[in-house]
């Protein structure tokens, strides 16, 4: 009992140490030669530890609350949407990124309306889906402040067969190029599942955000020849600006199961195509839906959730090259930011601050599988001062 109260080795220390400071006011006789107590901005001269090196040579700014590229993600429900009582017949997921028209913000994202919710690849239907995507329509919403939405209807439903997305058209995105609207998304041929989640990428137009929206019905991102990382499935198209074209980039797997998923890029002058893959494809590592901002004068990804590298941002100043930047959680889901300058053509991106994203299986049981859109907030910009960022 008496040991434990009284640490021998702790008094001699504080004796030694009070007599210490007795005689010169510190403990230490030399100035400290280790990592010092207050964190120095830059690398200080001194032998460093491999972890300590990369953390000044890796990162924008070796403290996190330093680094433009670093941010917490804060999450709010959305007002103006039903979901039938979260029973799992309604979906709303895979928001596109958010444009603002006449001071009201649009979104698009994938909706789904059926009898049931899905029940797998072998029971589906004509009318029962087999994933939460499955037989699914394009709808959008508008909104005056990005927390109260009113769902305007659909944009792009469903073609007849055997048009490109005749089974289901999802995980849209937007782009405005010249005074017109162009929504990518992906077409597919048949129930998500059945194979795969396999489907190339399709793209309608409009002269207002409002429609109607014109289909092409043609593939305009088509999956890469056999043997190749893309050869199933394009997805999560995402247009933004560059250089005076389109870089559109996207995800697919590869390696059969379980998946590895990746983005690619492709490029094109005209929005309707034909788009060059980049020779460099996959072009990140890592991630899952697509969500990339020009930043600077390069494009700045949100890399969540498969691959080493989820739960970063990653940074590319090529448009193509891109590197770690920072390490951050709870990161959005599909998330659709709101962009100032997606289609400028800047070589000074400002960043994001909000935009919407899915969360899934929102009610904890797999039966009711479906997915909510909601808000998520974050500090990813360079114009901390303006409102309407
Ligand atoms: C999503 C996206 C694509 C997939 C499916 C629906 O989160 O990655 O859109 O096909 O899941």
């Amino acid at each position: 009992m008496l040991t434990k109260m009284i640490e021998p080795e702790r008094v001699i220390l504080t004796l030694a140490g009070l007599l210490l400071a007795a005689a010169g006011g510190q403990i230490h006789a030399d100035p400290p030669t280790g990592f010092p107590y207050q964190f120095p901005d830059q690398k200080p001269d001194l032998p460093l530890s491999a972890a300590m090196e990369r953390n000044y040579t890796a990162y924008p700014a070796p403290r996190p609350e330093n680094n433009e590229l670093f941010t917490q993600f804060k999450y709010t429900r959305l007002k103006g949407f039903d979901y039938n009582g979260h029973d799992g017949t309604i979906s709303r997921r895979d928001p596109s990124k958010i444009i603002a028209v006449d001071g009201k913000y649009y979104v698009w994202y994938t909706k789904r309306d059926t009898p049931t919710p899905p029940q797998g690849a072998g029971n589906s239907t004509d009318v029962i889906p087999s994933a939460d995507w499955d037989l699914a329509d394009i709808w959008y919403a508008t909104s005056e402040d990005g927390f109260v939405w009113k769902e305007q209807g659909v944009a792009v439903p469903r073609p007849p067969k055997p048009n490109v997305g005749w089974r289901s058209v999802t995980t849209t995105d937007i782009l405005v190029w010249k005074g017109k609207y162009y929504l990518y998304y992906q077409g597919f041929m048949e129930a998500s599942g059945t194979r795969g989640d396999d489907c190339p990428v399709s793209v309608s137009w409009a002269d207002s955000p409002d429609g109607p929206w014109h289909p092409t019905h043609k593939i305009v991102i088509p999956n890469g020849p056999p043997g190749q990382w893309d050869q199933y499935s394009i997805h999560d198209p995402y247009p933004l600006v560059h250089n005076g074209k389109i870089y559109l980039y996207y995800k697919s797997d590869s390696n059969g199961d379980p998946y590895i998923r990746m983005h690619g890029l492709a490029i094109a002058d005209d929005p309707l195509g034909p788009f060059t893959k980049h020779p460099l494809n996959p072009v990140v590592n890592s991630g899952h839906e697509t969500t990339l901002f020009p930043f600077k004068k390069g494009v700045a990804a949100l890399v969540i959730r498969d691959g080493n590298e989820h739960n970063t941002v990653q940074y590319a100043e090529d448009w193509v090259n891109f590197e770690i930047k920072s390490i951050v959680e709870l990161m959005p889901n599909a998330g659709g930011p709101f962009i100032k300058d997606a289609f400028t053509d800047t070589d000074d991106g400002r960043g994001i601050t909000w935009g919407l994203s899915h969360f899934t299986n929102a009610t904890g049981n797999w039966k009711k599988n479906h997915a909510i859109l909601a808000r998520f907030d974050c500090d990813l910009s360079r114009d901390v001062d303006d409102p309407s960022m």
